[in-house]
């Protein structure tokens, strides 16, 4: 069993990780509260190290794709301040989104949704692709693993019975074997009726190959920033700076004790994940830039890139990410760039639905609240 938890570990390598270095600061009750108490702190970071947005002028001519929105593009400051971007005053939660650096990104469409589970089949049934987390995992990939342990499955959150300290996600996680995208709590279960909800367990080769089909791409993480951002300046969220305008959620996220059974409230008007497009739009059209499912982007994932970018002092233009990932909390795994939170996200332990932060996923781990969403450049 030890051996398998540890072959575990190493597919255990989804967003959630990104942030362990926030929840170690939450891990006790006391400061649990806090946090829970902190929900309504007013943004502090506005005008900051953020400079206006100029979106670009030019428009396209020609029929917007279907389902797709158009982005302008033009010049924006991108990022997170690690000093005050957190609810709870956390300081060095948004550490790997600073410092704010000036991007310019061309203009692009983008899917107005999340990939649902309905056009992930149309791509399946017309190429007959076969998902990561369907593949069985091989020796080659996992040297150490018994043979028995290398079995098709997934990543699936699981409440826990009781409170726990937040010091340990492999209390909320388990390898489900089974688990799929069309099955997405194990061989029982099913994606019929869910139609419309984002496709998951999907890693990032997946969402490449899907937008191939579709004649698409996956967005630089430059370009999904600017797009959640609805060409507004420095704003905390895809909707401007308060969590709860006018005292209603914008977003699907994780309201409640964290991560218990039952302790989701889902005061926002759902527990768990949520079909696409229930909630309002960003100005640019966008559902569910924030919450709901993870959204892999393009880009390496390293600390250090936004840091290397800020240093040359210029505009970037189109920026790509990183030659090479760099994750000094996990050196050795391999990583892509994941943006928005998930329904998972709570103010207690993870609040990276705020529009400047990031998240990071080994590309070829799956889980149940991770998807995508394609762009098109014209
Ligand atoms: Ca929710
Ligand atoms: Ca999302």
């Amino acid at each position: 069993m030890k051996n398998k938890t540890l072959w575990i570990l190493g597919l255990l390598t989804i967003s959630i990780i990104s942030i362990a270095y926030s929840f170690t600061k939450l891990a006790n009750p006391k400061k649990e509260t806090i946090a829970q108490d902190c929900t309504e702190i007013p943004n502090t970071n506005a005008g900051s190290d953020f400079k206006p947005t100029i979106e670009n002028k030019s428009k396209p001519a020609g029929k917007v794709p279907k389902g797709m929105v158009w982005i302008p593009g033009g010049e924006f400051s991108m990022g997170s301040n690690v000093e005050d971007e957190s609810l709870c005053s956390i300081k060095g939660v948004t550490k790997d989104a600073a410092p704010i650096h000036r991007v310019h990104v061309d203009g692009f469409y983008m899917d107005q949704t999340e990939v649902t589970n309905e056009e992930f089949e149309k791509f399946v049934k017309a190429t007959g692709y076969v998902t990561v987390a369907e593949q069985k995992p091989t020796k080659e990939e996992f040297p150490t693993a018994n043979e028995a342990d290398l079995i098709t499955g997934s990543v699936v959150f699981t409440p826990t019975p009781s409170a726990v300290n937040l010091n340990n996600f492999l209390q909320w996680w388990r390898y489900e074997p089974g688990a799929d995208w069309r099955h997405p709590y194990g061989p029982q279960s099913t994606i019929k009726g869910k139609e419309k909800y984002p496709v998951v367990h999907v890693v990032y080769e997946d969402a490449v190959a899907y937008a191939k089909w579709a004649g698409k791409r996956l967005p630089t993480e430059a370009e999904w920033e600017f797009a959640a951002r609805g060409g507004k300046t420095g704003n905390l969220y895809a909707w401007g700076n308060d969590l709860k305008p006018k005292g209603k959620f914008q977003a699907n996220i994780y309201q409640g004790h964290f991560p218990i059974k039952d302790g989701d409230t889902g005061e926002d008007g759902f527990k768990g994940i949520a079909p696409t497009a229930q909630y309002a739009p960003n100005a640019y059209g966008l559902y569910d830039m924030a919450g709901n499912v993870w959204e892999w982007v393009n880009d390496w994932y390293s600390v250090n890139y936004y840091k290397s970018l800020a240093e040359s002092g210029k505009t970037t233009k189109n920026p790509k990410g990183p030659d090479a990932y760099y994750d000094p909390n996990d050196p050795t795994e391999i990583k892509r760039v994941h943006r928005g939170g998930s329904f998972l996200c709570t103010d207690q332990y993870c609040t990276r639905y705020m529009v400047g932060t990031r998240g990071k996923g080994e590309y070829r781990s799956a889980a149940n609240h991770v998807g995508f969403r394609c762009v098109k450049s014209i």
